[in-house]
């Protein structure tokens, strides 16, 4: 009997030992330690023998069992960790590859040129005020002191969506709108998309303008030369030259349109500027009595100046773009560049 119980534990211990997982681990618990195993069977046979003999040999089993029970719990733990083990070698992280970059985004050239004049008027002390690209004839033609049968007011010219709606064609509603709602002094600009009937390469039937507007009293032409003076400097650098030639608005009067020294040549005469040395940048002039005196202003207490730029025009000086459409293509090998 007690041979047995050895040979029983002899072969306990190897099948333990041997098990190369947990299922295999098991299956050998259950063929040894089970309630139909083998050490259960002997523990049966104990009845068959003397009296005398059966605590000892209830005690070796008992000893036995404990000593395999131990066995097999400490081969369960190293089948775990080495199970561990295995799988941290398998999942092992390079942390030395490079990450993938997230593409970051860059500012379209139009807005760009934006922000920059915006924080000249802003240093100025203007602010900025946005309004609605649905209009009225009212607010786009009538107010602005436009005449009935101008040519602005043409089809041709102009996107109607009824009879007295349309896309604004310039951001002068703005300064109308603003001007009903606030008494001098005024000093605003007004950016934002306009629309007009109008496309080749230098043109698009919607682009972005910057207008301004300063009322207040006693204002006259030498503050529009020395703000936009201030302007041109600040925006295309320190040695710019401007030059003011008279033209004509329906809304201003004296009215102006303003060129800068060419920027690429520096007035040396160049391709951009066609050999004249010079870029004209914007219009501009005295507001009309009559627009003031239509918002409710007396022209004989106030005046003011305002001026109007396409921003597209800027940015293809700026950036010597020949082609207004690359703008709005949304290509990013132009985009960019910026
Ligand atoms: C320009 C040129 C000259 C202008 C006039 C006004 C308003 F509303 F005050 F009458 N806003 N903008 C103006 C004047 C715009 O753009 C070339």
């Amino acid at each position: 009997m007690k041979t047995q119980i050895e040979s029983l534990k002899e072969r306990a211990l190897a099948a333990c030992n041997g098990a190369s997982d947990v299922q295999a681990l098991q299956e050998a618990r259950v063929k040894f330690l089970g309630k139909k195993g083998e050490l259960t069977a002997l523990l049966r046979n104990m009845g068959n023998l003397p009296p005398e003999e059966r605590p000892l040999v209830g005690k070796l089993v008992n000893e036995v069992r404990d000593q395999l029970e131990q066995a097999w719990k400490q081969k369960e733990t190293d089948l775990a960790a080495s199970k561990l083990q295995a799988q941290l070698e398998a999942e092992t992280l390079d942390i030395t590859l490079p990450g993938r970059k997230p593409r970051k985004g860059t500012y379209h050239p139009l807005t760009l040129v934006l922000n920059e004049i915006k924080s000249v008027f802003i240093s100025m002390g203007y602010q900025v005020v946005e309004g609605p690209e649905i209009e009225s004839d009212y607010y786009n033609f009538e107010a602005l002191n436009i005449p009935k049968d101008h040519p602005a007011r043409d089809m041709q010219d102009t996107f109607y969506l009824t009879e007295h709606l349309l896309l604004r064609s310039q951001t002068s509603p703005v300064q109308i709108r603003t001007m009903e709602r606030q008494q001098p002094p005024v000093r605003i600009i007004a950016p934002g998309k306009v629309y007009r009937s109008d496309a080749d390469v230098t043109h698009s039937p919607m682009f972005h303008q910057v207008e301004g507007l300063l009322v207040d009293k006693g204002i006259t032409m030498a503050d529009l030369k020395g703000t936009l003076q201030l302007f041109a400097e600040k925006l295309f650098g320190p040695d710019t030259k401007t030059r003011f030639r008279p033209s004509y608005f329906p809304f201003t009067e004296p009215s102006a349109e303003v060129d800068v020294s060419c920027i690429i040549c520096k007035g040396q005469g160049c391709r951009v500027c066609s050999d004249t040395g010079w870029l004209e940048i914007l219009g501009c002039g005295m507001v009309d009595p009559r627009v003031l005196a239509g918002v409710g202003y007396d022209p004989e207490e106030v005046s003011g100046f305002a001026f109007g730029m396409g921003i597209e025009r800027i940015a293809m000086l700026k950036y010597g773009i020949n082609d207004i459409r690359l703008f709005f293509e949304n290509d990013l090998r132009f985009l960019k560049q910026f």
